[in-house]
């Protein structure tokens, strides 16, 4: 029938430094695949406006303090909370274009003393995992020059370059390394190419889980 033919929506990560044009891709990605009729959505992790993204929104604008295990599983929760409707959108034919995901919830709380890449990795085992990621690639120092950091915890010069490093370190080889350097419409036509492609491919495969 005509429903169960239908291709389920795809689940796209962009992830990346700050100031790699995250933000701006996912955005123009989303405007796109809508206009040519592939019904796609637009989320940001940390998605600060539930009860538990209000506690991470404080904590990044230090008005409270907590416990840096607590916060990663936050963070985390943030995702889970999430879950069930990420599935019943790529369900229902709903392509999910992600900004930020498990990898910067690793990434960067690994980049505190005594955190490792497994013990971060733990609460995201069991996430939808990502048809496409795309890594936006800068250096810090160019992303630096893009202008000065806000006042949030860990726009720090320091400990970007730590999850720089992380970033690296949880590559996969399937991943899409974009040069984020390039004008904006260069770095789009890529991002929309490698989406495409990867849409013929994926057709009614199971969504698969992260980690496992
Ligand atoms: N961040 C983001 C984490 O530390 N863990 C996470 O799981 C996620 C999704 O939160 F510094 C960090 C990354 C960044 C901060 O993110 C806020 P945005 O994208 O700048 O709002
Ligand atoms: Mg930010």
């Amino acid at each position: 029938s005509e429903t169960e033919s239908k291709q389920r929506g795809l689940l796209i990560v962009i992830e990346g430094l700050d100031k790699a044009g995250k933000s701006t891709q996912c955005k123009l990605l989303t405007k796109s695949l809508n206009a040519i009729n592939i019904p796609s959505k637009y989320l940001h992790f940390p998605m600060r406006t539930t009860a538990v993204g209000k506690i991470i929104d404080d904590y990044l604008n230090k008005r409270i303090e907590l416990h840096d295990s607590a916060v990663h599983l936050l963070f985390s929760a943030n995702r889970w909370e999430y879950e069930a409707e990420m599935i019943s959108d790529m369900k229902s034919g709903v392509t999910l274009v992600v900004d930020r995901y498990s990898y910067s919830g690793v990434a960067f709380t690994a980049a505190k003393p005594g955190f490792s890449i497994d013990w971060c990795r733990g609460p995201e085992i069991g996430l939808p995992r990502p048809d496409l990621v795309i890594f936006l690639s800068l250096s810090q120092d160019v992303a630096a020059g893009r202008g000065d950091f806000g006042e949030e915890r860990y726009e720090v010069d320091t400990f970007q370059k730590k999850v720089l490093s992380n970033f690296k370190q949880l590559i996969e080889p399937e991943w899409k390394i974009l040069d984020a350097s390039r004008p904006i419409k260069a770095i789009q036509k890529d991002i929309k190419e490698q989406v495409l492609e990867v849409m013929n491919e994926i057709g009614e495969c199971v969504i698969e889980r992260l980690w496992t």
